[in-house]
């Protein structure tokens, strides 16, 4: 297989085809520089696949494989396994997915796997909705966002995948953002010498299916977390929960609606919706990490 590496610009090589501004290129770039060379990728079909490439030519340089959408966990464990009969216990494995391929069609795989505690690495990078295949809507799509599926906005709330994860008691879980890299380099450092099955649930925002400018990626990163649309904290064990970034006048949820064009249907009163839904997703992530204290 041909590889593109080059150690001065890292195991990510330049000129992949994901459009401009898009938060997951970032995300794989940090991800992989913290976890360096020996690490083996497990990639499914989504926008990440732009990385494991086509035909002979990939842009990682890493080993990896591109798996099905429903079984990244199972192929990392297979692999996991596979290392361990050998007694190589120093490679991390990967798996690089994103919401869809996690939240929804990847949920049993990934259950399986948290719950026999192999020890993989698994990120969902979440850019809220299958955006690769022309943005339908996940169970991680935001209230209210408008998509190919939910043209009018979801009529429904995502899912809190982080809950989920947490209740198989895993060594480590943590949120993190494409907008807070050293957060992010920290998180990742974390995960990869965790005792056990980690997960990362990566906020990684995507211009082409949200609808703003390429240049404003960062912007809208940061403003998911300081309108607490995005917590980032961390659980240890599923139950240790941290909040690492608090937010000490969190800015109204409006700041960061009116920057996307998937929210433009959303009226006054459905923003004042969609804060009271916000504010007590917050709300019950103070309370459960006061009872962590
Ligand atoms: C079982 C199955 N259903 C549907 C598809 C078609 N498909 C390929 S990529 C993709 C989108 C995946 O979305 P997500 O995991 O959120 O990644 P993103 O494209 O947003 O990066 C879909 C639906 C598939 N490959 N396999
Ligand atoms: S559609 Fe979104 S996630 Fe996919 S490559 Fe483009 S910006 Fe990145
Ligand atoms: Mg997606």
């Amino acid at each position: 297989m041909l590889t593109i590496k080059d150690p001065a610009r890292g195991l990510v090589g330049h000129g992949v085809s994901t459009c401009a501004g898009c938060g997951l290129e970032l995300a794989i770039r940090v991800i992989l520089d913290i976890l360096g060379e020996k690490t083996v990728i497990v990639i499914p079909p989504s926008c990440a696949a732009l990385f494991s490439g086509y035909g002979n030519e990939t842009t990682l340089g890493i080993p990896g494989i591109q798996g099905n959408l429903e079984n990244t966990a199972a192929v990392a464990a297979g692999i996991r396994a596979g290392f361990a009969h050998r007694g190589m216990t120093d490679i991390t494995v990967l798996g690089m997915a994103g919401d869809g391929g996690t939240v929804d069609i990847g949920l049993q795989a990934l259950s399986g796997a948290f719950e026999r505690g192999d020890k993989i690495l698994y990120v969902c990078y979440d850019n809220e909705a299958y955006m690769n295949t022309g943005i339908q809507a996940s169970s991680s799509t935001p209230l209210m966002a408008s998509t190919t599926t939910t043209p009018a906005g979801k009529l429904v709330n995502r899912k809190n995948m982080m809950q989920i994860v947490g209740a198989h008691g895993i060594p480590y879980a943590a949120t993190a953002s494409v907008g807070y890299i050293e957060d992010l380099r920290k998180k990742v450092a974390k995960a990869k010498d965790a005792d056990g099955p980690a997960f990362l649930h990566v906020h990684a925002p995507c211009p082409t299916g949200w609808g703003y400018a390429p240049a404003k990626t960062i912007e809208v990163a940061k403003l998911a977390v300081t309108t607490h649309c995005w917590n980032l904290y961390e659980m240890v064990n599923g139950k240790e929960i941290k909040i690492t970034k608090q937010i000490k006048k969190p800015a109204p949820v409006k700041d960061y609606l009116v920057l996307q064009k998937r929210f433009k249907g959303v009226t006054d009163e459905g923003a004042a919706e969609i804060q009271a839904q916000i504010d007590t997703e917050y709300a019950n992530l103070e309370r459960l990490a006061s009872l962590a204290e």
